[in-house]
């Protein structure tokens, strides 16, 4: 299809980041950034909403077509275009890709992401400290999430499969955040497996274009 594709959103956004991934391991020509319909959107806009009831990033513009939910947007990517595959053909293996994309960005998204690692990349104590207490109270469903995943892992390479799947390119931007915290060690202290898949993901030629350090200033 020779339609542009372009993602609305900052790149420094997690979701934004795995549909990133997708266009990247499919080798999809893709534009990223705020701009929409030749106009720049401010997020929560009403234009912005206009495209997105919720109010959230990212949303893929395929032509005329208008998509958002990141497991969404990932299994059309893949589905339309060509480069290799991001879910698996048998109906087994795909329906565990889906299951986990879904645990990815909903259950793990919340335990990692909103409820952790945005207490330190965008502090919201008192003159921009970070909340210790809600940091101290986001920890065991950390490790826990963590050490979900590392159960998983004991399985394969990736989450699914023996091949890079939707489901690690929802995981890669969030757990390749996390472990760039300072003193994250100490989270992956007991999963081996998810550090070593850490690096992994990492050292794909797809994730070293889209896993950079985040340039938080700019949407
Ligand atoms: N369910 C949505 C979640 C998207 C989401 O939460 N995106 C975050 C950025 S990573 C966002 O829009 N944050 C701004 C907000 O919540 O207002 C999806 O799968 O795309």
């Amino acid at each position: 299809m020779t339609h542009p594709v372009h993602i609305l959103g900052p790149q420094f956004s997690t979701f934004v980041r795995s549909v990133q991934l997708c266009c990247e391991e499919k080798s999809i020509p893709y534009t990223l950034g705020a701009e929409a319909g030749g106009q720049t959107l401010a997020i929560h806009s009403s234009e912005h909403y206009a495209l997105h009831p919720f109010g959230k990033i990212p949303v893929l513009l395929h032509g005329e077509r208008r998509l958002i939910e990141t497991p969404s947007i990932c299994r059309y990517l893949d589905a339309v275009f060509d480069g290799p595959a991001l879910q698996p053909a048998e109906t087994w293996a795909r329906a565990q890709t889906d299951q986990w994309t879904g645990i990815l960005a909903g259950y793990v998204d919340q335990a990692l992401v909103r409820r952790y690692l945005l207490e330190f990349v965008f502090p919201k104590g008192e003159g921009g400290a970070i909340r210790e207490d809600a940091v101290a109270e986001a920890r065991p469903e950390v490790d826990r999430v963590l050490a979900l995943l590392e159960e998983r892992l004991a399985e394969g390479e990736y989450l699914v499969a023996s091949d890079f799947t939707i489901a690690d390119a929802i995981a890669a931007p969030m757990l390749d955040y996390l472990a760039g915290l300072s003193g994250a060690e100490a989270l992956f202290v007991e999963t081996p497996r998810l550090s070593a898949y850490v690096e992994r993901v990492r050292s794909r030629p797809a994730a070293n274009r889209v896993l950079v350090a985040p340039d938080l200033g700019r949407y």
